[in-house]
């Protein structure tokens, strides 16, 4: 039995355009409450975390911080889900020397360590993407590549990281549209520009508004590739929308043969990982506090090993810091948002914390990311298929051949000129 408590914070976004705390949050609760069951962490303290929601908003998400903040006892940690969300709240913690580690925050902006210098991350940045983009262009031959993306800067730091990477692989991105709410016109000008090979950055609800326009400008079939990003929950462009005048059938149609790429975050084999279990009765049991039948409806259940790990690796830094903090006669309760000592201790047995979680192997790179390997999916009769994965550290592309072309033949990266002479 645990006699005294350590408060944290905990900020879930349960609607908006990443709502990833309805699989996220219950996915905490469970992670806190296996920790507070062993004995062997923490062994005084239990966790006790007051949450809220931020709507993937950043100005509710803010408030939401400050609540947390200026209601006692102070936080020794906050978690935070939703780049733009995490964004705010990780450059206001720093000033109130809190560490905030992000479950689900993919912006590549924020792996800045000047401007984010309390920031951690179990979910990986969406740089993570570019590499196995470019692994997949080179496959394929395709040198074209046109992009279209929302203005966040989410996936404006993103779009960036894949413009330095593509030179690098001397591939030209050709075309590059951008738009701040409706993406009409930007994909208009993609059909007029005759871009084939299209990345697409942009959230969930934005990609059903995109392919919308697609399938009006018949920007799809067999002469062209769409990238898109693989955390969107399975069903995604099957969910009622009233703000697009298209059906699921029509979306579908458009979407047919799209790839999709995203970091491995499940653990792959069965073995039993330091949190005690294996990823298969960590999917069991979210599944059974979930409480619904069609999972692949759940925003964030993607997410929510990166939500379950998050738990653990701020348990292992706290108890860790508890043993440091012995050392200098002071203990985690001394700990005030003056002190920033207390939280240099905790920085530093974040930034050292390495575990296998049932997200596979966790550990912080010098800025903070997650390090993963990513997986690459293809739509095909309307289902994600696993084509490959790839390890971006090693260089190394498992590639199983199941891709399907329609036309069967691999599309272009431009219009072939046939000579009639
Ligand atoms: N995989 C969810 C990421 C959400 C976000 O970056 O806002």
């Amino acid at each position: 039995f645990k006699e005294k408590t350590l408060a944290v914070g905990g900020i879930f976004p349960m609607s908006g355009s990443w709502a990833g705390g309805n699989a996220c949050l219950p996915a905490v609760l469970m992670a806190l409450e296996d920790v507070n069951n062993r004995t062997d962490i923490l062994s005084e303290y239990k966790l006790e975390m007051s949450y809220d929601d931020s709507q993937c908003m950043p100005g509710l998400g803010t408030k939401v911080l400050y609540n947390l903040l200026y209601s006692k006892p102070p936080k020794l940690m906050v978690l935070s889900g939703c780049s733009i969300v995490s964004t705010f709240v990780a450059q206001a913690a720093k000033m109130w020397n809190l560490v905030v580690l992000a479950y689900g925050a993919s912006s590549p902006a924020l792996s800045n360590r000047q401007r984010f210098p309390t920031f951690f991350r179990t979910h990986p940045s969406a740089t993570l993407h570019n590499p196995t983009r470019v692994k997949i262009f080179k496959r394929f031959g395709w040198t074209k590549i046109a992009t279209i993306q929302d203005t966040q800067e989410v996936f404006q730091s993103t779009k960036e990281d894949l413009d330095k990477r593509v030179k690098a692989a001397g591939i030209h991105i050709t075309v590059t549209q951008s738009f701040l709410t409706d993406p009409i016109n930007a994909v208009r000008s993609l059909k007029r520009q005759d871009a084939r090979i299209i990345v697409g950055l942009f959230y969930e609800d934005v990609a059903r508004k995109v392919f919308c326009q697609a399938y009006k400008e018949k920007l799809y079939g067999k002469k062209y590739v769409w990238f898109l990003i693989g955390w969107y929950p399975d069903n995604w462009y099957k969910q009622k929308d009233d703000s697009i005048n298209c059906t699921g059938e029509q979306l579908a149609e458009a979407l047919e043969g799209h790839f999709t790429t995203e970091a491995v975050i499940l653990h792959q084999d069965s073995s039993i990982t330091d949190v005690g279990m294996t990823a298969k009765n960590f999917t069991s049991r979210l599944n059974e506090a979930l409480n619904e039948t069609d999972t692949s409806k759940v925003r964030g259940y993607p997410e929510a090993p990166l939500a379950y790990d998050a738990v653990w690796a701020m348990a292992f830094a706290l108890n860790k810091t508890s043993i440091r903090l012995a050392e200098k006669n002071l203990t985690l309760e001394d700990f005030d948002y003056m002190n920033k000592d207390i939280t240099d201790e905790i920085y530093s047995a974040m930034n050292s914390t390495k575990f296998l979680g049932v997200s596979g192997n966790v550990a912080f790179s010098s800025q903070g990311d997650r390090i993963a390997w990513t997986q690459i999916e293809q739509m095909i009769n309307g289902t994600y298929h696993k084509l490959g994965y790839y390890d971006a550290v090693a260089d190394n592309l498992t590639w199983f051949g199941k891709e399907k072309w329609k036309g069967g033949k691999i599309p272009q990266d431009k219009t072939v000129v046939v000579n009639s002479l």
